[in-house]
């Protein structure tokens, strides 16, 4: 069955700078967290980093060609925190700035909407070695950042995110350690969460008042469902654990000013929330225009019976998986945005991130099917019509990612690109999902009649 989408849906696509730039050391650009940490051994897969990546940095207009070519009307993208200050603080590096001046004039010299996400996790090396996100003081830092970087181009880019995932950058950064900059310690993740969330607000309250036209200022959650495992209490609570750490935990104080009170209870045995000063939470809660959301996959949780107070298990997948392992669930996605919906805000909500890596490669004939990737982004498209028909203010969809990319500590290993790219010889080659996107953007519709 066809299913046509709201007049103006946005239809967009995404990366991130650390993961397609490449140019690690080219334009003054300085080094970050995740630079620091690709080149630890033993933190990526067969030693992965980022210091080509997907050489965008070099190919910029031929990638933007791509990108009108297959009839994008969106492109999100991060700014690398140190191309522009070094350092983390003081000095703009002009060539840095000068870069995304470029990559945005570029868009909209092709009517593609620029979408500009400010932080995607390379914190400039200074300031982790200064205390990182756990120190109050990056809130200052990363607001002097988001001024810099909106008084360039917040004349010209209509659609801002302060932060991408601010769970991951917390707690996958300080909580696991499997991201930069490696430290696992819950305490310091709950922290580093704190001040993620202050100086998403306080960027915010700065952007304003530098006062830019139209550009529209918000933040991308990473957000998880979680479901409970069977009917037993202990499931019951275990998977609310988890939902409130994943997703109230910063729902909440963007939206009600508060942290969840089983959350305060939950990580009393490690920290009594005293980093949260008068106001902290105001600003946290400052007015946003629009929220981001990345959808992936949802978890089904029990209880640990080992720890059943704090403790929980996430059960393995019942269904078909991506590459990633991860469970295919489109409805899990619908059934997401109308709880953001009806607990939440009638804001416009953005899919800033969904798709999904697939065993990929070139054939004998050159080309590259992924009927696998095709499917799963029929049913998830299908998914979002439908949250939109139950009333959500679903306003666009970016697909992740445009190009496969540098996938963290999985390195080069997970294709996640609509585009196949050759590492070797930088040599883009448009995916079967690519070509069937461009007819779904073209149709505004899904499922050609
Ligand atoms: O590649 C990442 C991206 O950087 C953030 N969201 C999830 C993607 C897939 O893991």
């Amino acid at each position: 069955m066809q299913v046509t989408f709201p007049d103006g849906f946005l239809w967009g696509s995404a990366t991130a700078a650390y993961q397609v730039e490449g140019a690690a050391t080219e334009g003054g650009r300085g080094t970050s967290i995740w630079d620091t940490f690709s080149h630890t051994p033993g933190k990526t897969w067969h030693g992965d980093t980022g210091d080509i990546a997907d050489d965008q940095y070099h190919r910029l207009d031929a990638d933007l060609d791509l990108l009108a070519e297959l009839g994008l009307r969106a492109y999100r993208f991060s700014v690398a925190w140190p191309r522009v200050q070094p350092e983390g603080s003081g000095a703009v590096n002009e060539a840095g700035l000068d870069y995304y001046r470029r990559l945005v004039d570029g868009l909209n010299r092709r009517s593609i909407t620029p979408c500009l996400t400010l932080y995607h996790w390379d914190l400039p090396q200074p300031l982790q070695d200064a205390g990182g996100w756990p120190d109050r003081e990056i809130v200052g830092r990363f607001t002097d950042y988001a001024g810099i970087v909106y008084g360039a181009l917040g004349d010209q880019v209509p659609m801002w995110l302060t932060l991408n995932e601010p769970w991951v950058a917390a707690w996958m950064g300080y909580g696991n350690g499997k991201h930069a900059p490696g430290i696992a310690n819950e305490a310091q993740a709950l922290v580093a969460t704190h001040h993620l969330l202050l100086a998403h607000g306080s960027a915010i309250e700065a952007m304003r008042s530098i006062g830019s036209g139209d550009s529209k200022l918000g933040i991308t959650l990473n957000l998880t469902p979680a479901r409970a495992a069977g009917d037993d209490p202990a499931d019951e609570r275990a998977a609310a654990r988890v939902d409130g750490n994943a997703n109230r935990l910063f729902l909440d104080p963007i939206f009600r000013g508060r942290y969840p009170q089983d959350m305060i209870d939950h990580y009393r045995p490690v920290s009594d929330f005293s980093f949260v000063r008068e106001g902290d939470l105001e600003t946290i809660a400052t007015e946003i225009d629009w929220l981001g959301v990345n959808y992936y996959f949802g978890n089904r949780v029990a209880g640990d019976p080992s720890d059943p107070e704090r403790g929980f298990v996430v059960l393995p997948p019942e269904g078909n998986t991506t590459a990633m392992g991860w469970p295919i669930e489109p409805d899990t996605m619908a059934s997401l945005l109308e709880r953001l919906d009806s607990e939440y805000t009638k804001l416009p909500i953005y899919i800033t991130e969904n798709g999904a890596a697939f065993h990929d490669y070139v054939d004998p004939e050159g080309g590259v099917d992924d009927p696998e990737r095709v499917e799963f982004l029929d049913a998830h498209f299908r998914a979002a019509h439908a949250a939109i028909e139950n009333g959500v203010n679903l306003r666009g969809y970016f697909v992740w990612s445009f190009l496969d990319n540098f996938e963290w500590s999985f390195g080069y290993s997970k294709r996640f690109g609509l585009v196949f790219v050759d590492y070797g010889t930088q040599t883009r080659t448009p995916k079967q999902s690519a070509r069937w996107y461009a007819e779904v953007i073209k149709d505004n519709a899904v499922g050609r009649a």
